[in-house]
């Protein structure tokens, strides 16, 4: 068999949670299940292996699938207030801006990075971040780190960890054929303790207000389309609430006949945030495209917020990068 793509972790990681008596665990701002599953299943661990853990996040909590887990967390907490001894665990972050205010709060105490995001800004000493971008969640790296610290498998911890890999795969669409075989034993395990596919995916999905599926829908409408139908851009603008619709609005635009990426432009008021997927096999990494404006994130997803242009000046700009990048690549030598 081909090396794994989970290699061992760096026995400094390992020995850093091991001798600490306390954790708090910490994603990314603005969070999605990935980040909130993997938080809620690494304070699990923490808590197996007799340690106090604190799970602390600054949201805020706008996606329907997560809003329920707000209570869980807290906004903040004073290194004092985390027991002797603590770690800080930050999860699905690639740069030190990702986690925001509770961790700016505790930037002097040791910490380690877990995360599968392909650019980033290393923010931890030598030998206590575990980055893997192969991997299609973090909770599948919270799991690796679970199996080296010797934490049985539970029906909680292994519904966490599925949650986490279901949303950021799009319940299973978004997974490398190279990554597949290993990431998917792994997912197995997590059914065998009991966790329900079905009702997971039912449960994540239900229950959203009709308003937004609406709305959804005229952002789609008012979608248009460029270089030849190859790039497809949406907006929201700020007077439509701020809901979380981007899911709805990607999954249908990617289907559009010879779409290789879609671009989703929202007015926030002070600043414009601009989400990028692209289609797989179509050669072009969005996480690039992003990073250079200052944002971050996978190849097939991405984001970024700028400032200083209005919406129609920011299309334009993104047009020409897309132009620039699919004229250079044209075509899928370079998947
Ligand atoms: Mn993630």
């Amino acid at each position: 068999m081909a090396s794994s793509i989970f290699p061992p972790c760096d026995p400094r990681l390992i020995r850093a949670i091991r001798e600490a008596d306390s954790a708090a665990v910490i994603a990314h701002r603005n969070p999605d299940g990935d980040a909130l599953y993997s938080s809620l299943a690494m304070a699990s661990v923490i808590r197996r292996l007799g340690k106090k853990a604190v799970l602390l996040n600054e949201g805020p909590f706008a996606r329907d699938d997560i809003r329920m887990l707000e209570g869980l967390f807290s906004k903040e907490a004073a290194p004092e207030s985390l027991g002797s001894n603590p770690l800080v665990i930050i999860l699905d972050c690639s740069t030190p801006d990702r986690p925001g205010s509770p961790f700016a709060a505790l930037q002097d105490l040791p910490r380690i990075v877990i995360d599968h995001h392909s650019a980033g800004i290393p923010f931890t000493e030598e030998g206590m971040s575990y980055i893997v971008p192969d991997s299609p969640s973090t909770t599948l790296l919270v799991d690796k780190v679970r199996e080296e610290l010797g934490v049985p498998l539970d029906k909680e911890i292994a519904d966490f960890l599925y949650r986490g890999f279901a949303t950021d795969t799009g319940f299973f669409h978004y997974i490398t054929d190279r990554t597949a075989p290993e990431s998917l034993m792994r997912v197995a395990a997590f059914t065998a303790e009991g966790v329900s596919p079905y009702d997971v995916y039912d449960e994540m999905h239900d229950g959203r207000a009709l308003e937004d599926i609406r709305n959804t829908a005229l952002i789609t409408a008012a979608s248009r389309s460029e270089l030849g139908g190859r790039l497809i851009t949406a907006y929201q603008g700020s007077d439509m609430k701020n809901a979380r619709l981007s899911d709805g609005v990607y999954a249908s635009l990617l289907t559009a006949a010879g779409v290789k990426a879609v671009v989703f432009i929202k007015d926030k008021g002070d600043a414009l945030e601009i989400g990028f997927r692209s289609k797989n096999r179509s050669g072009i990494d969005v996480g690039a495209i992003a990073a250079e404006l200052g944002g971050g994130g996978h190849s097939r997803a991405a984001g970024a917020t700028i400032t200083g242009y209005t919406p129609t000046e920011a299309r334009e700009m993104l047009i020409e990068r897309f132009r620039a990048v699919m004229d250079g690549t044209d075509g899928d030598s370079c998947v």
